[in-house]
């Protein structure tokens, strides 16, 4: 069974959107392997972004992540990165597909309400952030 992280960013969490993004997820048949809600400090989220430090956006992306809470999870099922992303939409909510979570809820690019890893390698490496073992259960 393949596992991936989402994360419901803080735009989605100001307006009261994350039962209605996880009950996505679970109607698609994605299974809630471990769930959390925190608060990024900058240097966490400059940590979670690191591969993006060299981009222009970079410093505008870390302030917005540590803005405010986030609620991580750990989705879980087969094809989960894939489904996931599927289920999220393109990076521009503007350009995302019907259907999609960023075309209900996305803002801009920047705040587009979702997060999901894009690679099994990032997947291991990004549940392993903010995720110790015994914290992700196997449903
Ligand atoms: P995605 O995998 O769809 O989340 O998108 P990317 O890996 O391309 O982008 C990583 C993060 O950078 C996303 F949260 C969106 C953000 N971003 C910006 O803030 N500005 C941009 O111009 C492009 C991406």
């Amino acid at each position: 069974m393949e596992q991936t992280l989402a994360i419901i960013k803080p735009d989605a969490i100001e307006r009261n959107l994350v039962g209605e993004i996880l009950k996505k997820a679970e109607e698609a048949g994605l299974k809630i392997a471990a769930l959390k809600m925190l608060k990024l400090s900058k240097e966490e989220a400059q940590g979670f972004y690191y591969v993006h430090r060299e981009r222009p956006f970079f410093d505008s992306l870390t302030d917005f992540m540590s803005s405010g809470p986030i609620v991580v999870a750990v989705l879980q099922g087969q094809g989960a990165i894939q489904r996931w992303r599927d289920l999220m939409g393109t990076t521009d909510p503007a350009k995302a597909e019907e259907g999609t979570i960023r075309k209900a809820f996305g803002l801009n690019v920047e705040k587009n309400s979702v997060h999901g890893s894009d690679s099994p390698e990032s997947a291991v490496h990004e549940i392993a952030y903010f995720f110790s073992k015994m914290e992700v259960a196997n449903p």
